[in-house]
């Protein structure tokens, strides 16, 4: 087992993709309650085709670790989508939030519908039929400091138009953005000091496809949303493995990034084109207003702040684990109470959470947890694997998948702020354990 973690321990202290437990890609970010959420497609493991099926939502406030709050919507819940569950936005309007979705109805028309939610993570409530008027593509929310909001997605060119309050009806014809030179497709908006920036995957000499030359991100600047924009040029471009790249771009505490995709985590895997990684990097601007080429990165940005281990600590909410379809990974579930929890567990599973201060140390590990199984070991490492096992924690059967118990194990763990993984260990290639939340104790 550990043969195989040397190339993991080579890329420590990495942050980037954000998004380990799924591949994902087309990343929509917004702070909502204090706390930067992600609204992402879900590219499945046997994806032949941007066929997709679900969207799950995921969120941090360290920046560090993000949680996977489970599926928020399905095709299945839409009222007349039938297929292609492409790059989905949110807004928040008068305590409701807005999941924007593009989809193919009966016909193959690509459409855009509404869900709704009181939270943030959903789960989404379709509302009845897309949007009137609105053919295309990859909708994007803009809502301005006046409080208007704008709908703009992708349509044989960059479209918008402002929405009414009732955010599910256009409040005029949409019309074509000027100056979005060697437009593509995934419009984004952002407002930054009086200036408006239009950003969007864009043609590439040499065009897009498999194996070919990629897209450049591009981007043009407004002094309204609606235009026209001054086209400035590139900012990045598509990363490893190609093909395409889409995301998007927020300020939080004083500081903006930049979501995006790239294939970095299935190249050289069958269907790799439809395979995306989210990732995020610190953006950088020049005195006059303008993008500096975005610096990708493989440690993402600086973690905001740590988190506490005697608090409860949801299992779902971590740096990383191996990447999708690894021998090591662990992915996330959902029950049908809604619970999101990380399982099940198989034999070598890993996972990383960053940044977790001890206090003065830990002498006891709580796990909520359910196993059918005999449950196996969990290992505890603290800053790397492959060191001293720092604690290793029996589980016992709880009685079923579904019988959640609290079970705790004695530990010596030091003080300080520490990178904490758990590895799995046992016997029941069907799983060992699936876990909810753990905390600490002094
Ligand atoms: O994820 C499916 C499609 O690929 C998106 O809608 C496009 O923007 C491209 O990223």
């Amino acid at each position: 087992m550990f043969g195989s973690m040397l190339c993991f321990l080579s890329s420590a202290f990495a942050s980037n993709p954000i998004i380990n437990t799924a591949y994902s890609a087309d990343p929509s970010a917004h702070v909502f309650n204090d706390r930067m959420y992600v609204y992402a497609s879900h590219d499945r493991n046997d994806a032949q085709e941007f066929d997709m099926i679900d969207y799950h939502v995921y969120s941090s406030s360290d920046l560090r670790n993000w949680r996977d709050h489970g599926i928020a919507f399905r095709l299945a819940d839409s009222t007349w989508a039938k297929s292609h569950l492409w790059a989905p936005d949110c807004a928040y309007k008068n305590g409701n939030y807005y999941l924007y979705y593009p989809a193919q109805d009966a016909s193959g028309r690509p459409l855009i519908g509404v869900a709704i939610s009181h939270s943030p993570s959903g789960p989404f409530v379709d509302t009845k039929g897309p949007i009137a008027r609105v053919h295309g593509i990859d909708p994007a929310l803009f809502v301005d400091d006046d409080g208007t909001p704008y709908l703009i997605w992708a349509d044989g060119g960059a479209k918008i138009a402002r929405l009414k309050p009732s955010m599910k009806e256009l409040a005029e014809s949409p019309h074509m953005i000027d100056g979005a030179t060697d437009f593509f497709e995934g419009p984004w908006i952002f407002h930054r000091n009086g200036h408006y920036y239009l950003t969007y995957p864009a043609f590439k000499a040499g065009g897009v496809g498999r194996g070919g030359h990629g897209q450049n991100y591009d981007y043009a600047i407004s002094e309204h949303p609606e235009g026209p924009y001054v086209y400035e040029g590139p900012f990045t471009q598509s990363g490893p493995g190609g093909d395409n790249i889409h995301g998007s771009q927020v300020e939080w505490k004083g500081k903006w990034y930049c979501f995006y995709h790239d294939f970095s985590t299935s190249v050289g895997h069958e269907n790799q084109g439809y395979k995306r990684a989210v990732k995020m990097d610190l953006m950088d601007f020049s005195p006059d207003g303008l993008i500096r080429p975005l610096q990708w990165t493989t440690s993402g940005p600086v973690m905001l702040h740590p988190i506490d281990a005697y608090s409860r600590i949801e299992a779902e909410t971590m740096n990383r684990t191996d990447v999708p379809e690894g021998d090591h990974a662990i992915t996330t579930s959902g029950d049908s109470s809604g619970v999101v929890y990380l399982g099940p567990a198989l034999p070598g599973a890993w996972v990383e959470y960053s940044g977790v201060d001890l206090h003065s140390g830990a002498n006891t590990f709580y796990m909520h947890l359910a196993s059918a199984t005999g449950g196996g070991v969990v290992d505890l490492y603290l800053d790397r694997i492959g060191g001293p096992v720092a604690a290793s924690c029996t589980v016992r059967y709880t009685g079923g998948w579904d019988r959640w118990t609290t079970q705790s194990c004695a530990t010596h763990l030091p003080g300080g702020v520490h990178d904490l993984y758990l590895v799995f260990r046992g016997e029941g290639q069907s799983g060992l354990l699936n876990l909810d939340w753990f905390r600490f104790s002094n």
